[in-house]
């Protein structure tokens, strides 16, 4: 029998490699999209086959977090046997300009969907996208027992999100499980997140197209990995038999300066001559260190991230170099894991 999945955030970075990741797995991928007045679906367009072939594997559908209906007849519909929520306002500068909107979309869009499973009667197995920002103010090292300590609005609705995903596990027996990922990045990460920034900055900066960069704390340490390894451990939260929350993480820690130091170096430059400070890039409360313990996920999916902060910046800076010299938005230029190339 052919699986069926779900995923809400289809068009976004992790959307378009888990997408990737299930149809090479032989699964009918669904996924919710947002109408908008131009295509968002530059993620996902490479896999998009026209629904009348019947090879077709891909299907898409207008929704939004925020229409609880929608959410129903669309689960009934197409009866998945796995729902990944991926869809947020997912940018933690942002949820300070726009915290209501954040709240409705990145917190109460998780109850409208498991709402929306109970509501339909579907049995499917549902994976929420957690986050590492949950710890917040709380020290690393941050495993599956650490304490929350969240510090932006982003952060308490993923909260929210978070306890309302485990309390549907046990108030009706749902395969419910909440994935707690560390930052994870690649060529296809949004072009305002800190990383992107970077290695976007190198390439124009290295071609001559642009002067300076400008960023906000250098001074905050992430833990960063591979978006296409990390789309892996997703998928097998929901294949063992018993619903757990596993963290996501490579273990290691870089600050921002770091990440500077490797992408401008990796072509010859100092990041010192281009960076400059911008206020506008700080937050009114900051994350200063998340350094995640994969070791639960290790020992229970045998999932073990292999690509680092430093080799992800290289990474990123080569396909960056290669996306501007070939005039497109992104490129992948590394090969995927096990699962195929794009
Ligand atoms: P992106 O920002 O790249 O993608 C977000 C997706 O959500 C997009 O497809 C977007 O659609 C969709 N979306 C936003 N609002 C709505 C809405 N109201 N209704 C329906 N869809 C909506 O995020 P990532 O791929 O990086 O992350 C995926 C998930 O994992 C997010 O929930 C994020 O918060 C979480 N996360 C991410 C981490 C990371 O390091 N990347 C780490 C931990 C958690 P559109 O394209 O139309 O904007
Ligand atoms: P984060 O990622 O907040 O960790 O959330 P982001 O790349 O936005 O920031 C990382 C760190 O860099 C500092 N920073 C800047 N950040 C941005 N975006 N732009 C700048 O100019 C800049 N200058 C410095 C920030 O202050 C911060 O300390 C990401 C998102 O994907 C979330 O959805 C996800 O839950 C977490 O990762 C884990």
């Amino acid at each position: 029998m052919t699986k069926r999945a779900l995923i809400t955030g289809i068009t976004g970075q992790d959307g378009s490699y888990l997408a990737e990741l299930l149809l090479a797995k032989g699964y009918e991928v669904h996924g919710l999209i947002r109408r908008a007045s131009t295509f968002n679906t530059a993620r996902i367009d490479h896999l998009y086959v026209d629904p009348h072939d019947p090879e077709a594997k891909l299907f898409l559908h207008y929704g939004d977090l925020s229409d609880g209906a929608r959410m129903v007849t669309m689960l009934s519909e197409i009866n998945p046997d796995e729902v990944y929520n991926l869809a947020a306002q997912s940018h933690v500068r942002v949820s300070f300009d726009e915290p209501e909107h954040t709240a409705d979309t990145t917190g109460t869009g998780t109850i409208r969907l498991l709402e929306a499973v109970r509501l339909s009667g579907i049995h499917t197995r549902f994976y929420q996208a957690s986050t590492s920002e949950l710890y917040g103010a709380t020290p690393p090292p941050q495993n599956e027992e650490t304490p929350f300590y969240p510090r932006s609005p982003y952060a308490a609705a993923k909260l929210y999100s978070y306890w309302i995903t485990k309390n549907y596990r046990e108030a009706y027996d749902m395969f419910a499980v909440n994935g707690i990922l560390f930052n994870h990045e690649s060529p296809r990460r949004g072009e305002t997140f800190v990383t992107r920034k970077i290695t976007r900055a190198v390439a124009r900066i290295k071609a001559g197209t642009q002067k300076d960069l400008y960023l906000g704390n250098l001074d905050s340490i992430r833990d960063w990995g591979y978006a296409a390894e990390y789309v892996e451990g997703m998928w097998k939260m929901l294949q063992v038999d018993e619903p757990e929350d596993f963290v996501l993480a490579t273990g290691v820690g870089y600050t921002i300066r770091d990440f500077l130091e490797t992408s401008f170096g990796h072509v010859g430059l100092d990041w010192q001559e281009f960076v400059k400070f911008d206020e506008r890039y700080l937050r009114p409360t900051e994350v200063d260190a998340l350094i995640g313990d994969p070791a639960k996920a290790a020992d229970k999916l045998g999932w073990v991230p292999t690509i680092h902060g430093d080799e992800l910046a290289r990474l990123m800076v080569d396909a960056d170099i290669t996306a501007l010299a070939e005039g497109h938005q992104w490129i992948d230029t590394v090969k995927l894991p096990s699962w195929g190339t794009v």
